[in-house]
């Protein structure tokens, strides 16, 4: 079977919340499967340091600086993109945030701040992209979920129900824009070594809860999701529409 399908050689990624974390890994797993990046995210200083370090590997970098929850800047980012004649052939949702209170205690202000961030953000840059891919018959959209799309965990409501409705778009995605040779998937990362799980990590029971929860009896790290986003950003998914790929060392599978 040739690689060539896996190959992302003359497609530009935007990779959103690019600047560290799952975002930064998956999109220089792009770049080395080919792709021209666009990294976004909202700190410019932090954007451009991790631009220049994935130059330096030799990676084909741009940057696009703005807050994925203001819909004006949305926009203008992509009609920036348009003006300078970039195509965006693969569009990446991964910004997002976490906000861990029980919802007893949680201000609405910090439900709406999670939702904007981590669902509607994946709407707004979503339909601009689909506009655009739309023109050409072929684009793909991966939406980063979570294990919390399908199981609820105390004090984390809003990130739940936010990943729970990136699934369930990601399906709407394929609903609407399939027929326009668009394919809208998801991942769903397991507990990852992020810096968002930094305190869960140094938390020795929640440590071992996820290792005994999760029959790679480990965490993840955040360069293995590189394999599922290549795969659903290249021609080797071109049938595949509406699915969420679970990349969480078989947690989502066990009791
Ligand atoms: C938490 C964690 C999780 C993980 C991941 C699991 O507080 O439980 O932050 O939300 O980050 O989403 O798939």
């Amino acid at each position: 079977m040739s690689t060539e399908l896996f190959s992302l050689a003359g497609r530009t990624a935007l990779v959103t919340g690019s600047s560290r974390g799952l975002g930064r890994a998956i999109a220089e797993g792009l770049g080395r499967a080919g792709a021209r990046l666009v990294l976004n995210g909202v700190n410019p200083e932090r954007l451009e340091a991790a631009a220049a370090e994935l130059r330096g590997e030799g990676l084909d970098v741009l940057t696009a600086a703005f807050d994925v929850t203001d819909e004006a800047a949305v926009l203008a980012a992509f009609a920036g993109f348009d003006a300078e004649g970039l195509e965006i052939d693969i569009l990446v949702n991964n910004a997002g945030i976490q906000f861990r209170k029980p919802m007893l205690e949680l201000e609405t202000a910090d439900w709406r701040r999670v939702i904007d961030t981590n669902l509607t953000s994946a709407f707004l840059l979503g339909r601009e992209a689909a506009r655009r891919m739309a023109t050409r018959g072929r684009g793909k959209l991966v939406n980063i979920g979570s294990l919390t799309s399908e199981l609820a965990r105390a004090t984390v409501a809003p990130y739940t129900v936010a990943k729970g409705g990136v699934k369930m778009l990601t399906r709407a995605m394929a609903a609407e824009w399939g027929e326009k040779g668009l394919q809208a998937n998801a991942i769903g990362p397991g507990y990852m070594l992020t810096d968002m799980n930094e305190a869960l990590v140094a938390d020795p029971a929640f440590d071992g809860w996820v290792k005994g929860r999760t029959p790679a009896r480990r965490w993840g790290r955040p360069e293995e999701l590189v394999g599922a986003a290549v795969f659903l950003s290249s021609a080797a998914s071109d049938y595949v529409n509406g699915q969420i790929l679970y990349v969480d060392g078989g947690m989502s599978v066990v009791l």
